[in-house]
């Protein structure tokens, strides 16, 4: 690998969840000129030992999260954006969006406007900033498209648990598994994370063996990427969204909220323009709307909106000493 990297992030958290954003150290022009969706599969390809470098220990940890902003094919978005995280790529991230947005608006790197699209592998996401005295106070994200995927039953047999576990689908970027917190026993909260840990990675695994996922969309191949276990509360619903081979999502998971509405939706328990908050295991909230939903080829088609605030922790420089046999390791992966 070649070592003398200098590689310039700027270092954001939305509602607690990190986002790493390379802004530059590297040459990202062989990319450019197709699909966001095409540019990450390059990236995969060519700067994985980047991702690593940036989301592993001794520079990241566990739990980290990252953007790479890039140059957008489409001619009607403002910028591309490819997420990462420890172990991979997501393919849509609410959290990282406004990370991005707040990060570049912030820094002069995207000129002020109404409204900034983003390009991202899943589709164009239509972000609308509310900026005060030069700071974003917040960013309104409205998703792609969303559907709800039907149910699933998961035999989970962990030493913590051993029961039939049901899951409802929906795609909202992601595919995600969402899963009422009752049904394993036990309660979002931080005495409960390994638990939730443990069964999210296994369910996760389970899902995809049991069944080929397809995108209702583009019926392109896709896995369940996020396990949401929900917990409805009489005043704000809360949730813990597992993701990558274990990380934990500090916010209340952009991608994540629009699943759950999207659910809500289908059972009934949501209406179009409804106001849906949503608090994270750290307390923090994403407020949400559905802003539309239409049948279309036997698909009903959910449009869901979020908003919440990210703000700019640091920037940093990252190097990597041509002496140093560590680049991008964790304890348990
Ligand atoms: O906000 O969509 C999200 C997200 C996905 C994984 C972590 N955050």
């Amino acid at each position: 690998m070649k070592k003398d990297y200098r590689l310039n992030t700027i270092e954001t958290h939305t509602a607690g969840e990190p986002t790493r954003i390379l802004i530059s150290g590297i040459n990202l022009y062989p990319l450019f000129g197709r699909s966001v969706a095409e540019q990450r599969d390059m990236f995969a390809e060519k700067f994985d030992h980047i991702r690593e470098l940036l989301m592993r220990e001794p520079r990241g940890h566990d739990d980290m999260f990252g953007a790479v902003p890039v140059k957008p094919e489409d001619d009607e978005a403002d910028i591309g954006v490819i997420f990462m995280h420890t172990t991979g790529y997501l393919d849509m991230c609410g959290h990282g969006t406004i990370g991005v947005v707040t990060a570049l608006l912030e820094r002069g790197i995207l000129p002020e406007k109404k409204e900034i699209k983003i390009e991202t592998p899943a589709g164009i996401v239509e972000t609308v900033p509310v900026i005060k005295e030069n700071k974003v106070e917040k960013v309104r994200m409205k998703n792609v498209d969303s559907s709800f995927l039907g149910k699933e039953t998961v035999e989970l047999d962990l030493a913590d648990i051993k029961s039939d576990i049901e899951v409802n689908l929906a795609y909202s970027g992601n595919l995600v598994g969402l899963v009422d917190v009752e049904e394993t026993g036990l309660s979002v909260g931080r005495q409960e994370l390994e638990t939730l840990k443990k069964i999210g990675i296994e369910l996760r695994k389970k899902l995809n063996e049991k069944r080929n996922f397809e995108n209702p969309f583009s019926g392109k191949k896709i896995e369940v990427s996020l396990i949401e276990f929900c917990e409805e509360r009489k005043g704000v619903d809360k949730n813990l969204v597992v993701f990558a081979d274990g990380s934990i999502d500090r916010s209340p998971c952009g991608t994540g909220t629009c699943a759950k509405m999207t659910y809500l939706y289908h059972e009934g328990k949501l209406d179009v323009n409804e106001e849906y908050r949503y608090r994270s295991i750290l307390d923090t909230e994403f407020d949400g709307k559905i802003l539309k939903a239409e049948e279309k080829e036997e698909i009903t088609v959910i449009t869901p909106e979020i908003s919440g605030s990210a703000y700019i922790i640091g920037r940093s420089t990252f190097v990597l000493d041509p002496k140093d046999p560590l680049s991008g390791f964790s304890l348990y992966k």
